[in-house]
């Protein structure tokens, strides 16, 4: 089956970075209500398939690509063919990941279980999961903890679960170290499902905890769009921060209808303004990473709507992309831009750059009268602001 997407400007190549995870396109339908409808597409073919459309690589879950009971033969074999499909497409693998949510054997969590068997069974995995990453050069090891949450507050206390979740990535930060796995590992937060509430929510909670990591430097951030959005949160905040902060280590980029369960939506399907000061936010700062997608087709779609929808996300990001070059050209906008700049630029008291602290500077400051009618009267021009910008992404401007 194959796809024709015409070519244009925003049609995808390899150095625009964009990555799937083997979930992602390989997702077959499934939801709590109802069974797969789409056939499992081989990784070899996702591949083969991603690589035409003009993909970068595809990250995955150590199950995506070798199943839970896999013998060793049966690695070997995997690990050659899949070798195989990235030598013949050039196509790369830059994440991996492990999965520690599917298997009943974590329904009460994996490095936060209560039961140490499983905790210890959780490390065993995700270091066989760190070797196979390592195997096809992934840089980024994200953290999902999927089941690391709870129902009931009677079953453990949130402090436990954070020394256990800390205890289980200062064990793996050590073990990357002393084989010399190139890795940073990304935290992803999520408010909750499937558990009726996840530790570590937000990105913002995930921040503060990697500071009291024993390796901070190795370990940054994975935010998600619907995870944040979950929270009835701003996602380019999170992204924000994550960038001044120097933690932006990987994005998770989908799309997300307010206040419902997290619906991995194609990215740009839902708030294309959200997403189009995303995009901003990435290329303004130049961030180097890549775009993945952790998203599906719909559950309507047969396999050349998974394609469409794989093509779609790319395409949308060029076109957001075109936007914001787009805004950054626009003469009125930055004129409205500029009076800002001007305004941020002014000198209130000679007491240099910034608002450092000095005593002459406290002193000057006190003594300084401002005009307080003046600071009253500023107008900002922000509904127009918002409104060029509105027309430029509806297409009149
Ligand atoms: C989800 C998560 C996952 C993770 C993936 C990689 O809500 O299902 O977003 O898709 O991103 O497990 O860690
Ligand atoms: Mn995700
Ligand atoms: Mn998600």
């Amino acid at each position: 089956m194959t796809t024709k997407h015409p070519q244009d400007t925003y049609s995808p190549r390899p150095d625009d970075h964009f990555t799937f995870g083997l979930w992602t396109v390989g997702n077959r339908g499934r939801d709590p209500f109802g069974d797969a409808v789409r056939a499992a597409i081989p990784p070899t073919t996702i591949v083969r398939r991603l690589a035409e459309l003009g993909a970068y690589g595809v990250n995955f879950h150590d199950n995506d690509l070798i199943p839970f009971d896999a013998t060793t033969a049966d690695r070997e074999r995997i690990v050659k063919d899949f070798k195989k499909a990235l030598a013949d497409t050039g196509m790369k693998v830059p994440m991996a990941t492990t999965n520690l949510f599917y298997d009943a054997c974590f329904k009460e969590g994996a490095y936060t279980s209560n039961d140490a068997r499983v905790r210890a069974f959780a490390l065993q995995k995700t270091m066989h999961a760190m070797d196979l990453g390592i195997e096809f050069g992934a840089k980024t090891y994200v953290f999902w903890g999927g089941r690391e949450g709870l129902e009931t507050n009677a079953c453990k206390a949130p402090q436990d679960a954070i020394k256990r979740f800390r205890e289980a990535l200062n064990f793996l930060c050590e073990y990357a170290r002393d084989n010399k796995y190139d890795y940073q590992f990304a935290l992803e937060a999520k408010p909750n499902e499937p558990r009726g509430d996840l530790f570590l929510p937000t990105s913002g909670h995930m921040l503060a905890f990697i500071y009291t990591l024993d390796h901070p430097e190795m370990v940054g951030l994975n935010p998600e769009t619907a995870h944040e959005q979950m929270s009835g949160l701003d996602f380019s905040h999170a992204v924000g921060q994550a960038l001044e902060a120097g933690k932006l280590f990987h994005i998770d980029l989908n799309g997300q209808k307010p206040s419902r369960y997290d619906q991995d939506l194609r990215f740009g399907s839902e708030d294309q303004k959200g997403a189009f000061f995303l995009v901003k936010l990435l290329e303004d700062a130049r961030w180097p990473g890549m775009r993945h997608f952790d998203s599906h087709a719909y559950r309507t779609e047969d396999e050349q709507g998974v394609w469409d929808f794989a093509h779609y996300s790319m395409r949308t990001y060029n076109i957001l992309k075109e936007k914001v070059a787009r805004f950054t050209a626009d003469k009125e906008i930055q004129a409205i831009l500029d009076e800002q700049r001007a305004l941020d630029r002014q000198t209130v008291v000679d007491i240099g750059a910034g608002l450092r602290y000095s005593p002459r500077a406290a002193t000057q400051l006190k003594q300084h009268v401002f005009d307080i009618a003046a600071l009253r009267a500023q107008g900002f021009r922000y509904e127009r602001l918002d409104q060029l910008t509105t027309e430029l992404l509806l297409g009149t401007r």
